[in-house]
């Protein structure tokens, strides 16, 4: 990877001042849809009532990043910090926060968990009603921003805008995450594993023994075969169209590989064929409608269950009622189903326990002056798995 030359070496700021003060950091900025992000000095806010300023230490970059960038065109979108993949230390924080204190390890979150909300308590959903996701979910930012660059206001995408040295974070959008944790690795709980493990595990709930199938092995696709397998399934079908991403799949869990460039039937065919009609599971990780179709098609009659998790806003999706009513049943899932505060503490959990290899989601390490060289290979599907950009010295 040709390193683009650094164009902030460092910068100065006032870290320990119990947050009164402002920080002036680096950051990419994205002005412009469709145009390279901005690596640029921003000012970042002291953190108000019920909020926390984080030093983010590592970042991923994700697909949904990307969806605003060049397909999210909301006029008020923009200029915003995207990455909502990351892991961090907390700076300072504002009157009314308990739950942390500076020099915690966290993981901010781009969905809330406020614990109050209709939703939060059912115990039934993680859709909470506070956040962008309920509040401003065309806009994909928050209201409220501590940012700014140049005199002008700039949003906070999914409320976290983790390509920043630091950011603020809302106390509902932030997980602690134990000491001992590698910010090098847990940073894949703030999306691609909470989302696609999470899929697995809880918004299909995977049976031991059962067959499945992965429609897209980016990171997220990844972590739905890890959490396949975690859950007992037998088989595990990894499907994409990109061979390369095979073997990631195979150390994940994955039992059988399916290009379906390979056939000249339906991939839905395929893997019909192959389980004497139809997977138990499928979980779609593409965002592309006519792939969400061919895995609820790859679906079993009488009782399979097809999760929908690649997000798009743009396109709309069709099946014919016939497979619904034959029994299958095709369900969507966010974040992997998790009320996110209890999903990193469960991730930790299995961390812990070895039950994560969180080492085969990593296909490229760069920093964060790189960023742009990063979004062109997740452009040309040369994204193998997740990324890790080091923002801090670890
Ligand atoms: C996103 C999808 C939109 C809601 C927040 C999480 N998932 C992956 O990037
Ligand atoms: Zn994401």
């Amino acid at each position: 990877m040709s390193a683009t030359p650094p164009l902030f070496l460092s910068f100065k700021h006032n870290s320990t001042r119990g947050g009164t003060e402002v920080i002036k950091c680096k950051a990419a900025v994205a002005w412009e849809s469709n145009k390279p992000l901005v690596i640029e000095e921003i000012e970042v806010a002291p953190p108000e009532a019920n909020e926390i300023r984080v030093k983010i230490v590592t970042t991923g970059l994700c697909h949904t990043d990307l969806y605003q960038l060049y397909d999210n065109k909301h006029p008020d979108a923009l200029p915003t910090v995207l990455g909502h993949e990351g892991a961090g230390i907390v700076e300072s924080v504002g009157p009314g926060v308990t739950e942390f204190q500076p020099g915690d390890k966290v993981i901010p979150l781009p969905i809330s968990q406020c614990g109050e909300c209709r939703f939060c308590k059912s115990g039934r959903s993680n859709h909470c009603d506070e956040g962008w996701w309920s509040q401003r979910p065309d806009i994909m930012n928050s209201a409220v921003t501590r940012f700014t660059c140049r005199g002008k206001k700039v949003y906070q995408f999914m409320g976290t805008s983790t390509f920043s040295e630091y950011t603020v974070v809302h106390k509902n959008d932030l997980a602690k995450i134990d000491a001992a944790a590698p910010l090098d690795k847990v940073f894949l709980f703030g999306c691609a594993v909470s989302t696609g493990y999470g899929a697995a595990i809880n918004s299909a709930q995977v049976t031991p023994g059962s067959t499945c199938a992965v429609f897209g092995l980016g990171a997220v696709g990844l972590a739905a075969v890890m959490g396949c397998r975690n859950a007992g399934a037998k088989k595990i079908f990894a499907v994409d169209i990109n061979p390369d991403k095979f073997d990631r799949a195979k150390a994940l869990g994955a039992t059988d590989t399916i290009n379906p460039k390979d056939y000249d039937k339906p991939v839905s065919q395929v893997l019909a064929d192959l389980t004497n009609g139809g997977v138990d599971f499928s979980i779609e990780c593409t965002g592309n409608v006519e792939v969400m179709r061919s895995a609820f098609e790859a679906c079993v009659k009488g009782w399979g269950v097809s999760v929908v998790v690649g997000y798009t806003d743009l396109h709309d999706f069709a099946s014919r009622p016939a497979q619904l009513i034959s029994g299958r049943t095709w369900k969507g899932s966010l974040w992997g189903g998790y009320r996110p505060k209890d999903g990193v503490a469960d991730l930790g959990k299995a961390l812990l326990a070895k039950r994560l290899n969180l080492e085969e989601f990593i296909s490229h390490k760069m920093t964060l002056n790189e960023v742009n060289d990063a979004i062109e290979l997740m452009k040309k599907g040369q994204w193998y798995a997740s990324s890790l950009f080091i923002i801090h010295d670890l």
